[in-house]
């Protein structure tokens, strides 16, 4: 039990630097945010936007393994699913990393909603590797 208080407090410490780092807006909505991959999790697991504004986020492969950071609606991560392309870039919201690599992009989603970004690689997302981008209208 005391291992997993350890753990826990320690998960906790990086939860608040990257609120910390993401630096919330108004609403708690964010124009840049920074997302570890480490152990095939993102950190943090849910990141707020604000529609019609570009968020600017920096993904950081601590892993030595490859990874992605592919964001959209659920139609978006179906087509994802069951997809055959290897490599990713020539779309802002499809990032492809390889170990210990980092990447900045920058995203825009016109409406409001719950979009998800998820790793795709065999067996990522089926061992947790999902987060939510929570966007919220625009006031
Ligand atoms: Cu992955």
């Amino acid at each position: 039990m005391r291992t997993i208080g350890l753990i826990l407090a320690a998960v906790g410490v990086a939860v608040l630097a990257a609120v910390w780092v993401a630096g919330p807006a108004r609403g708690g909505a964010s124009t840049s945010a920074e997302i570890s991959i480490h152990f095939s999790h993102y950190t943090p697991s849910e990141i707020v936007a604000t529609a019609g504004v570009p968020l600017r986020v920096t993904i950081v492969n601590t892993d030595p393994i490859d990874h992605e950071w592919l964001v959209g609606d659920a139609a978006f991560h179906q087509r994802h699913r069951t997809g055959t392309e290897q490599q990713h870039g020539a779309r802002p919201n499809e990032v492809s990393l390889a170990p210990g690599e980092s990447k900045t992009t920058t995203v825009v989603f016109d409406r409001p909603g719950d979009y998800l970004y998820i790793c795709h690689l065999p067996g990522h997302e089926a061992y947790g590797m999902a987060g939510v981008l929570k966007v919220l209208p625009a006031s």
